[in-house]
């Protein structure tokens, strides 16, 4: 599509997203700013603008939820959702993005940064989101800038593809050549650029990269390739349907110049989107969703507000959604919408109905997930996209700081789940206790914030246990009696157990070699269960695994024994048989697969040794240019905040998956503090 007809592309979405601080959420105000959404454009630092307008984000100054906000641009609307750059809030850029049409990168020269650049755009180009990169903070930038593309295009798959050519007052970017345009522009703070005439060495320059430009968009049109060939001047007009058509089909990335604090660049970003970036339509086709009578939405975040209760922000992908819409989920749930609201930042206004490209909040779809297709029809869609959290790396244990808040807590914390599904709640069962595992240190962070501020739970953290387990090295043979005569009744059973330690991984066996009946078939299973009890809590205070024991002999008293008293003896002969069998402590290992850049990976073998890993070898991580894999085993204890470390080495990039591997022995002065720290417990 040409330059006009923009409109028949209806309202858009876009994301920002973006290393961390790299100025997204300035971005999207420097937006708001040049559309007249706002009077004035705020600023990160000093808490006033309409991104990150959550208490957290505030308090933070950064990101760490998105932030969604509408503004019209010359007869279209755009829905802007600003993505926080944190690899920990990762997740709410990852599930947005199915619903956009496009994506602003906004980017720095800064090499620290290049890594999680790369991150950011994998994740857009397994999802094949369009993609223009803004280099920001140019105000900041010298000469060096000519080198962006050596520094970022490391980054990205596709080739990156300058758009403008910044132009020097001295060491300072004063304006801009568009290169597609062929005019100069020179920055006007907060206001539009102004048009300079484009002559003597500025429009040397500009001709060598508008060459430049040129030949990488030849390289996927033939046409284009043979008028370069001839020294022809392509018209215009294929030159910016060359620059939309690429840049739909993933094979180039534009670069656009700025500076979000002063507003310098932000116009023909604007420009560069309405003119350039793909419409619903196109979207809708990339994830599949067949136009018909029914509508369909796509759910890019979900909001427990204080106020208006659930919120689940969608885009419409295809008809309309009315007020009031009966909306059914791609697993068959069916809700009522109720009211359908133009966001802004915290504020929601509402409105009628939703046309196809729009981007508005939903109210009350108790069951609508993120990540939800919804559509109007009776019949469930299957989902247009499926975004999988990554794996959590952090976990915390939550209780209530007053009791009678318990129930509250853990209906808080489903909430929090909902909205942020790279949080995972996890009942665990033998240590009773509620573990909230996450991306990182902030994002549990955040999450206890949000506990108190938003659903008034006071909580207390605490580190999870960690599963350590006992077992025994000598085999034993041990009697369990008991006998009791107290009045009426009385309780007899007596039972003889052999003791044996068993290989790693075997669990628990139980056999009998009764004979003669010494113990009635009818109390053995008795005698079994009296052993499991006494298993559970070992000499050293952890639940005793590895062991086979056999019900060997034992007695019974005709009037007294009883299923009872059996599973009293079973009980009594493992608890004094155990200490004698020279018991072990055993402490989970797991297998930690750690990417990380190769500049970082020394530091990351180090970590590991230093935390008692071992070290099984390290890999160039596959389809990854400059980075690696570490693989090692580590014992549960020393992987607890191994992220902090592993964050901290790598520019906040790092991260890892791990899984269980197997229980080993720990003995000396470690073994006995994790006992004594256990007893003291008791
Ligand atoms: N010099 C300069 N500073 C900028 C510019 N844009 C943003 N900043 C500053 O960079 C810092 C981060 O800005 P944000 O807009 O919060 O960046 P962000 O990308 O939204 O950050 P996260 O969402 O937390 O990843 C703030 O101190 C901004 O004032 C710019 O164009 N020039
Ligand atoms: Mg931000």
């Amino acid at each position: 599509m040409a330059q006009n007809g923009n409109s028949q592309r209806g309202p858009r979405c876009i994301a920002l997203v973006g290393p961390f601080q790299s100025g997204k959420t300035t971005l999207l105000e420097a937006i708001l700013a040049r559309t007249g959404a706002v009077q004035r454009q705020g600023s990160v630092d000093a808490g006033t603008t309409v991104g990150d307008g959550s208490k957290e984000a505030r308090h933070h100054v950064m990101s760490v939820e998105l932030s969604v906000a509408s503004t019209d641009f010359m007869g279209d609307t755009y829905t802007f959702i600003d993505c926080p750059g944190s690899i920990e809030f990762i997740h709410d850029m990852r599930a947005a993005l199915p619903a956009v049409d496009a994506a602003v990168v906004v980017c720095e020269m800064d090499d620290k940064k290049v890594p999680q650049l790369q991150v950011i755009l994998r994740e857009l180009e397994e999802q094949k989101i369009p993609r223009f990169l803004f280099l920001n903070k140019i105000d900041k930038a010298d000469a060096g800038v000519h080198d962006a593309l050596n520094l970022l295009q490391p980054a990205s798959r596709q080739k990156l593809l300058m758009r403008q050519l910044p132009t020097f007052s001295g060491e300072i970017i004063t304006g801009f050549v568009d290169l597609a345009l062929e005019r100069a522009f020179v920055y006007k703070e907060h206001a539009p650029s102004e048009v300079v005439p484009l002559q003597g060495d500025a429009l040397d320059s500009e001709k060598t990269a508008r060459f430049s430009m040129l030949e990488t968009l030849a390289d996927h049109d033939d046409e284009l390739m043979e008028q370069l060939l001839e020294d022809i001047e392509p018209p215009r007009d294929k030159v910016f349907d060359d620059l939309s058509k690429e840049l739909r089909d993933g094979l180039v990335c534009p670069v656009l110049l700025g500076s979000a604090a002063r507003t310098n660049g932000v116009l023909r970003l604007l420009k560069a989107l309405r003119h350039e970036s793909p419409g619903v339509e196109a979207t809708a086709k990339r994830l599949g969703v067949k136009g018909g009578a029914d509508a369909v939405a796509y759910v890019l975040k979900t909001l427990h507000t204080a106020h208006g209760g659930k919120m689940s922000i969608v885009r419409v992908l295809s008809g309309t959604v009315p007020e009031g819409a009966q909306l059914t989920g791609a697993s068959g749930t069916a809700d009522r919408a109720s009211g359908v609201f133009k966001m802004f930042g915290q504020q929601s206004e509402k409105r009628g109905a939703a046309q196809a490209g729009e981007t508005v909040a939903l109210g009350k779809l108790d069951h609508a997930k993120t990540g939800d297709t919804l559509t109007t029809g009776k019949q469930p869609l299957p989902p247009v996209a499926e975004v999988k959290a990554y794996p959590p790396v952090l976990a915390l244990g939550f209780g209530a700081k007053e009791r009678k808040d318990d129930v509250k807590l853990g209906q808080a914390l489903n909430k929090l789940a909902e909205e942020d599904p790279s949080l995972t709640i996890v009942h665990n069962a033998e240590t009773q206790e509620i573990i909230t595992w996450g991306q990182g240190e902030m994002h549990l962070r955040v999450a206890t914030a949000r506990l108190a501020d938003r659903f008034g739970v006071a909580v207390v953290s605490h580190p999870p246990k960690v599963g350590y387990r006992e077992t025994i090295r000598k085999p034993i043979t041990q009697r369990g009696r008991h006998k009791k005569q107290s009045g009426g009744h009385g309780q007899f059973g007596d039972v003889v157990l052999d003791i044996k330690p068993l290989p790693r991984g075997s669990g628990f066996k139980f056999e009998e070699k009764i004979t003669g009946g010494v113990v009635p078939r009818n109390y053995i299973p008795s005698v079994e269960e009296g052993v499991i009890d006494g298993l559970k809590h070992g000499p050293l205070g952890f639940p005793v695994v590895d062991v086979a024991v056999t019900l060997i002999d034992g007695s019974y008293h005709t009037v007294d024994s009883s299923d009872q008293a059996f599973r009293t003896a079973g009980r009594i002969g493992i608890v004094e048989g155990l200490p004698q069998s020279s018991p072990v402590l055993l402490e989970p290992i797991h297998h930690v697969e750690v990417v990380c850049p190769s500049d970082a990976t020394a530091k990351i073998n180090a970590i590991i040794s230093g935390r008692r890993g071992q070290l099984l070898g390290f890999d160039t991580r596959e389809g990854w240019d400059g980075w690696d894999v570490v693989r090692a085993l580590m014992p549960e204890s020393e992987i607890g905040d191994l992220i902090v470390e592993v964050r901290s080495a790598t520019a906040g990039v790092g991260s890892y998956a791990f899984r269980f591997d197997h229980m080993a022995e720990l003995t000396g002065k470690q073994a006995d503090q994790i006992v004594a720290a256990r007893r003291a417990a008791e």
